[in-house]
């Protein structure tokens, strides 16, 4: 059956389907919050509306999360089926409040894993943030006017930006025939430099979101003179503010990021942000600060040489961190056992908080590679 992207009179097949799939997939949490009865006291726009916000983890019956907000208020409207999701997702029990909160302090204070060992005074960095307009549908629900409309909004406040002395750059855009777009060749270069993103039709959770759709219209980057801080233009969504560096001063990258994001901010209309899931974003894995911050570490004691990751996520998991391998998701560990290791909690943690889990787990995870156990002290 195809996927149910909106077709109500498929009701009774997608419950059959999700009751299949919560039993084959425990883990996919669309299915395992999936309430039969709610979604049948919804009338029909609605629940076209929450088969396309779900249609991804039906799709892909081995999703994490296994749904897409489609618009801000999806997660207000639909908070009988998503707010369980959250909770479980970002472990905040029933009952207990969600407010998030922001904080950006910790960018002026002094974290420097150089300080701690000159060897770590190389690690790359980068931190980044999704962000996305009000007045805006989500990136899975966009028509492609409404992503050319969003780009070209964006593209006056970069003009604005070029001309700055600190984050002066340049946009490059992907949309065919505009006086930024850039061709093969150098869109090629900059994904291998890993700064531009990959054609998101690769990933199956994101096509299956419409999140990739028009591709390549309305996607593009902002990057600046130093090429240090980046601005994803379409991506999972409308906004990636990134900032990035090598050396071991977190609270330095920090710093570049939160003004950055103050610049372009001040540059743009409101962010979509809620008083509870804080900055609004395409996925609730990210609801919160929808901050990913990491760095790239060589442990090759703690990962075998890098054949074996199984040790280090054991050790990263008890500092709330997560561990994949240094070229991204599902890869191994690089060159010398360099590994990518990451905060991964998102919602009810600040941005600062973030900052020092991160700071505070590489320098502990340093320690341990040096005495050449894994298992961390009690
Ligand atoms: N694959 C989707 C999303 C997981 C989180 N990663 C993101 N948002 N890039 C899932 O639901 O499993």
């Amino acid at each position: 059956m195809k996927s149910p992207q909106g077709t109500s009179d498929d009701s009774d097949l997608v419950k059959a389907r999700i009751r299949a799939i919560r039993a084959a997939h425990p883990g996919n949490l669309m299915a395992r919050h999936f309430d039969a009865d709610y979604f049948a006291s919804l009338d029909a726009p609605k629940r076209d509306r929450l088969l396309r916000i779900i249609g991804s983890g039906v799709e892909n019956p081995d999703s994490q999360m296994g749904a897409y907000a489609r618009d801000a208020e999806d997660y207000d409207e639909f908070a009988a089926l998503l707010d369980p999701m959250i909770r479980d997702y970002h472990g905040i029990a029933e009952g207990e409040d969600i407010a998030q909160q922001h904080d950006w302090s910790g960018a002026s204070s002094r974290c420097d894993l150089a300080a701690i060992d000159p060897a770590l005074s190389g690690v790359s960095m980068r931190v980044r943030v999704g962000r996305n307009l009000g007045g805006f549908p989500l990136p899975g629900a966009m028509t492609q006017a409404q992503r050319l409309e969003f780009e070209a909004l964006v593209a006056e406040a970069f003009a604005v930006l070029r001309e700055d002395p600190q984050f002066g750059g340049h946009y490059l855009s992907l949309t065919p025939g505009l006086p930024h777009t850039i061709g093969e060749a150098e869109y090629q270069r900059r994904v291998a430099a890993h700064q531009m993103f990959k054609d998101m039709s690769g990933d199956k959770y994101l096509r299956a979101a419409g999140i990739s759709a028009d591709w390549p219209y309305g996607r593009g980057m902002y990057v600046s003179g130093a090429e240090d801080f980046l601005v994803w233009v379409g991506e999972e969504d409308q906004l990636r503010i990134m900032a990035m560096a090598r050396g071991g001063d977190v609270a330095r990258l920090f710093a570049r990021l939160r003004d950055g994001l103050e610049r372009l901010g001040g540059l743009l209309p409101p962010f979509a942000h809620s008083p509870r899931y804080g900055y609004i974003t395409s996925c609730p894995t990210n609801l919160g600060t929808a901050m990913r911050a990491s760095l790239h570490l060589p442990l090759p004691g703690l990962t075998a040489g890098g054949a074996d990751l199984g040790a280090v996520k054991k050790a990263a998991s008890g500092l709330r961190l997560t561990v994949r391998g240094a070229a991204g998701e599902h890869s191994g560990a690089g060159q010398g056992g360099l590994v990518d290791i990451s905060p991964r909690a998102r919602l009810r943690i600040t941005e600062t908080g973030i900052m020092r889990c991160l700071y505070e787990g590489a320098a502990a995870l340093w320690s341990l590679e040096q005495e050449g156990d894994a298992a961390p002290a009690p």
